[in-house]
């Protein structure tokens, strides 16, 4: 087997799908933790080179790099172990799970009463001085200062943030009929909708929207999901606060 390094950040869902993924392989990696809130490392030249779009997980596979998380979870599917292919929803899942917008979810907690979310204006400060200071990033931080001026504008817009959360709340709905007629969101086995489904439930864990599964099946699958030995071993983060992540 090739050796295995996860460049990932502690408390980003993305990350927790990629590390649910490896952990169910059964393969053993290496993490090397990408400080992406404090420190800003996912823009250093090392790992933009890796990562061009500057963010994590990335996944280097021997000599092979591999970035955006359905490619690298797809990719730990096809190493030798157990087989988290799922049924042929599995695709669909994983795109209409990362879908989401969990920096609405997210920041929408996190506003002032104007609907300013100051870490987000920050944000917009820092990008604006990277451009000043990192011309050869010029593409990917004024792609980013689009996407935050946008993301500002959104946390401002309550009909918009709502329609979010309500997508949110369709998409728990959908798990809650699929699981309905079967024990794991793509079939009768453990598949990589079920490491997506299950970091996405911890994340809406900790956003308080729990009661929205009280009473369907999804209930005692998180539950299930949770006791597997995967749920600590790949650190996935349920308890704390929004404030933490
Ligand atoms: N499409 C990418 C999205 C990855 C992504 O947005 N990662 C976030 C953490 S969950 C990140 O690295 N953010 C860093 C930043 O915004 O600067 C993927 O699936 O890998």
């Amino acid at each position: 087997m090739q050796d295995l390094t996860l460049y990932d950040h502690p408390g980003s869902i993305c990350s927790q799908m990629a590390r649910l993924a490896l952990v169910e392989k059964g393969v053993p990696f290496t993490r090397i933790p990408i400080d992406i809130m404090e420190t800003n490392q996912q823009f250093e030249p090392w790992y933009v080179a890796l990562n061009p779009k500057a963010v994590v997980p990335t996944l280097k596979i021997g000599d092979r790099i591999v970035t955006d998380t359905i490619n690298i979870v797809n990719t730990v599917q096809a190493l030798p172990g157990p087989d988290l292919s799922g049924d042929e929803t599995t695709q669909s899942w994983l795109k209409r799970i990362m879908a989401l917008h969990y920096g609405v979810l997210l920041y929408r907690n996190r506003r002032d009463a104007d609907g300013t979310a100051p870490q987000i204006v920050s944000r917009g400060r820092y990008l604006e001085q990277l451009l000043q200071q990192r011309p050869d990033l010029a593409t990917l931080v004024e792609a980013r200062l689009d996407g935050n001026r946008r993301f500002q504008a959104l946390l401002k817009d309550a009909d918009g943030i709502e329609r979010h959360v309500a997508a949110t709340r369709d998409l728990v709905d959908q798990f809650a009929k699929a699981l309905d007629r079967q024990p794991f969101l793509a079939g009768k086995t453990y598949s990589l909708a079920d490491c997506f489904a299950t970091a996405a439930l911890a994340r809406f864990t900790i956003h308080g929207f729990a009661d929205w599964w009280a009473d369907t099946p999804v209930d005692s699958y998180y539950g299930r999901m949770k006791q597997r030995a995967s749920f600590a071993a790949a650190e996935v983060v349920e308890t704390g606060t929004e404030r933490d992540l």
